[in-house]
């Protein structure tokens, strides 16, 4: 952001970015300094001991009236991790093998990994020409075809070159015109996403990012969000290539201004996007592809380094399944970081050892996941498998399925599988359809997988199993007494719509308030339990006061054609022996819930007033003394009150006396 200020007619830029590679020494920055005129070796260190130490950026102005960005990076063993986070934003790779020197251990290291990230194109310089005898040269093409053979760089264009006489540069040029014409740009479609590479301040302007966009686009006043650290942050200004720009596209190499952000609160290895959009995980599911060589060979929960995007985080791998890591694995694993990253799936990542740190694999990511790495077992790989091959509903599928126990919403589900906001839509719509996905009655909506509801509705099934067998006599639970058993978060979250969906199965049968499994029979008969119903009723409806019972006969008769006083007496035992009701006097009743709020208010008064007339709980229940005494007598003889003369004071047993 040298020139922030500056604003120039300059050529048209594409969404494409061209890296170097290469072992150290062999040509790469002196190459792109004869292509674009830029030295990309900008620190005091790097000139003086004349490598690369850090990723170099330049951009070239092609002969088509075309710019596209380069990244130059350093060829040093030591800096693979440098080269990484350089490389893992390219789309074209120039791969520079010295003439006199031939393929060299950094040129097989930075090959394959240009092939863990995926690149797809690239073009070969031979370096040095003027160095060499035509001999030699035949010598090295013939080495470097060999090398490349079976890789993305099989059957590209090798090009003798030489930053002293310029010999092909303009031939390198137009293959490089060639393939920027041929290789897709990249889409601007997507959630905006650019990997940090480095961050530094500028007197005046505060904190300035850079990196390539690898999707989306993000424009000046935006809002951004810097993960894993969960910084916020507007965008003041934005530059590509030098110059500034009012948006930044995916494939280019930009530079934005953050002014309001502390350097030292980013590194590189930070994922500039949206806001809120991602969470970051330490546990990834990925589709790992390990090298032929012995040294490739690892043992199950090796200590590994991770690299994707421009970050690198220490970690362990297990292989998923039955298999083990050998060399040449090509199969499913589980990465567990030792910090918190934001990965999506199909990024691609590279894989090395810890110590010696050497590229010994990647692949890409499928899943960020919640599993426990011990039943890392068969199903998981039938449902990764899916994540690689299948079709987008089915990749859906799996990640709301990885996302348990948090829901995921349509939005984040499009965000993890780089999808579009809206194109996660037809997908769920089908997945609930077909009853593979379950739509919560949130707002905005998430989704659970089915086998998820299963497992949360047994839950629920298993609590009122075990209240049927503590009381057989009893027709049910109440809702609420159901609800507040539940302890998991999800299934306290999202109760109601657990339970409607075992009231739409039959396995919960609701009758009024109350629940009960369908295997659960009262023992009542038919008419009994109509019986049941029509008393259950009419003591909600009182509530605190009390019913009798002799008034409630014509009601059960006029309800219920046929039933006798003694289906009434029977029923009232029942219900009674039951729980459900409780009989303060030979005559008097009151459902299980209505006494318990009687207690509740004359225990809060007690706690109040220490003593209670039977005015004041006349007063209190708003009720009459023909009531009132019966309850309170109920209430001395379960302990929860106690006589002295004429007033109440508190008894010796607390409310759970009415349990
Ligand atoms: N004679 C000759 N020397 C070259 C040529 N290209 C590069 N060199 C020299 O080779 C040395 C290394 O060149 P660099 O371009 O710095 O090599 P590099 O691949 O960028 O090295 P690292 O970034 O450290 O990996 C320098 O001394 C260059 O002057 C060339 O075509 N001919
Ligand atoms: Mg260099």
């Amino acid at each position: 952001m040298t020139q922030i200020m500056t604003e120039s007619a300059s050529p048209r830029p594409v969404s494409l970015i061209l890296g170097t590679a290469g072992h150290i020494d062999h040509g790469k920055t002196e190459l792109v300094k004869s292509l674009t005129g830029i030295n990309t070796d900008r620190l005091k260190e790097e000139q003086e001991r004349g490598i690369s130490i850090e990723l170099g950026f330049a951009y070239l102005d092609l002969p088509n009236g075309r710019r596209i960005g380069v990244v130059d990076v350093p060829g040093h063993e030591r800096f693979i991790k440098t080269m990484v986070a350089g490389a893992s934003g390219i789309d074209i790779v120039l791969f520079v093998i010295a003439a006199d020197e031939g393929v060299m251990p950094q040129s097989v290291e930075h090959l394959d990994v240009c092939r863990f990230l995926g690149v797809k194109s690239g073009l070969i310089a031979l370096t040095k020409a003027d160095l060499v005898s035509e001999e030699d040269v035949e010598l090295a093409e013939e080495d470097v075809r060999d090398f490349v053979e079976g890789t993305f760089l099989e059957s590209a264009p090798v090009i003798l070159t030489s930053a002293k006489t310029r010999q092909g540069i303009d031939a390198l040029l137009n293959q490089i015109v060639r393939l920027v014409e041929e290789v897709p740009g990249r889409s601007v479609a997507g959630t905006f996403r650019m990997p940090i590479d480095r961050s530094f301040t500028i007197q005046g302007f505060g904190t300035v990012v850079t990196g390539t966009v690898i999707s989306g686009r993000a424009s000046v006043g935006s809002a951004v969000e810097i993960y894993p650290h969960g910084i916020t942050a507007k965008v003041r200004r934005i530059e590509t290539h030098n110059t500034l720009v009012e948006e930044a596209l995916a494939g280019h190499r930009t530079a934005i201004n953050l002014p309001k952000v502390t350097k030292s609160e980013i590194r590189r290895g930070d994922v500039l996007s949206v806001p809120k959009r991602f969470r970051a995980g330490y546990v990834f599911d990925v589709h790992l592809m390990l090298n032929r060589s012995e040294k490739a060979e690892l043992k199950s929960g090796a200590r590994i380094r991770f690299h994707v995007g421009t970050k690198e985080a220490m970690g362990r791998v297990w292989p998923i399944g039955e298999a083990t890591f050998k060399a040449g694995f090509d199969g499913f694993a589980q990465v567990r970081l030792e910090e918190e990253i934001v990965a999506l799936f199909s990024d691609r990542f590279v894989l090395r050892t810890y110590s010696p740190a050497l590229v010994i694999g990647g692949g890409s990511v499928l899943a960020a996941s919640s599993r426990q790495r011990f039943r890392l077992k068969g199903a998981l790989a039938e449902q990764l498998v899916m994540m690689k091959d299948g079709a987008e509903p089915e990749r859906v599928a799996v990640l709301v399925r990885s996302t348990f126990p948090k829901p995921p919403g349509l939005s984040e589900i499009a965000a993890q599988l780089g999808l579009q906001d809206d194109m996660a839509r037809p997908a769920t719509d089908a997945l609930c359809d077909q009853g593979i996905l379950f739509q919560l009655s949130s707002t905005p909506m998430r989704f659970l997988h089915a086998a998820d509801v299963g497992q949360l509705e047994d839950v629920l099934l298993a609590e009122l199993r075990r209240y049927h067998e503590r009381f057989p006599l009893r027709a049910g639970m109440q809702e609420r007494a159901l609800a507040s058993k539940v302890r998991q978060p999800v299934l306290r979250e999202f109760f109601g719509d657990i339970l409607r969906r075992a009231l739409a199965s039959g396995k919960v049968i609701q009758q009024g308030t109350l629940l009960r499994l369908a295997s659960h029979s009262s023992s009542l008969t038919d008419a009994q339990e109509q019986v049941a119903q029509v008393v259950r009723s009419r003591l909600e409806t009182a509530g605190t006061n009390p019913v009798d019972a002799g008034f409630i006969l014509n009601e059960v008769q006029g309800k219920v054609p046929g039933s006798s006083v003694g289906d009434l007496r029977e029923v009232i035992n029942y219900l009674v022996q039951s729980g459900d009701a409780v009989r303060v006097s030979p005559e008097l009743l009151l459902s299980a819930d209505g006494i318990g709020r009687v207690a509740r208010m004359i225990e809060g008064y007690l706690s109040r007033n220490q003593t209670m007339t039977v005015g004041a709980a006349r007063d209190l229940l708003k009720s009459s003394r023909r009531f009132v005494v019966p309850i309170l007598e109920y209430l001395d003889r379960v302990g929860i009150t106690r006589r002295e003369g004429d007033i109440r004071v508190r008894g010796a047993s607390g409310l759970e006396a009415l349990e």
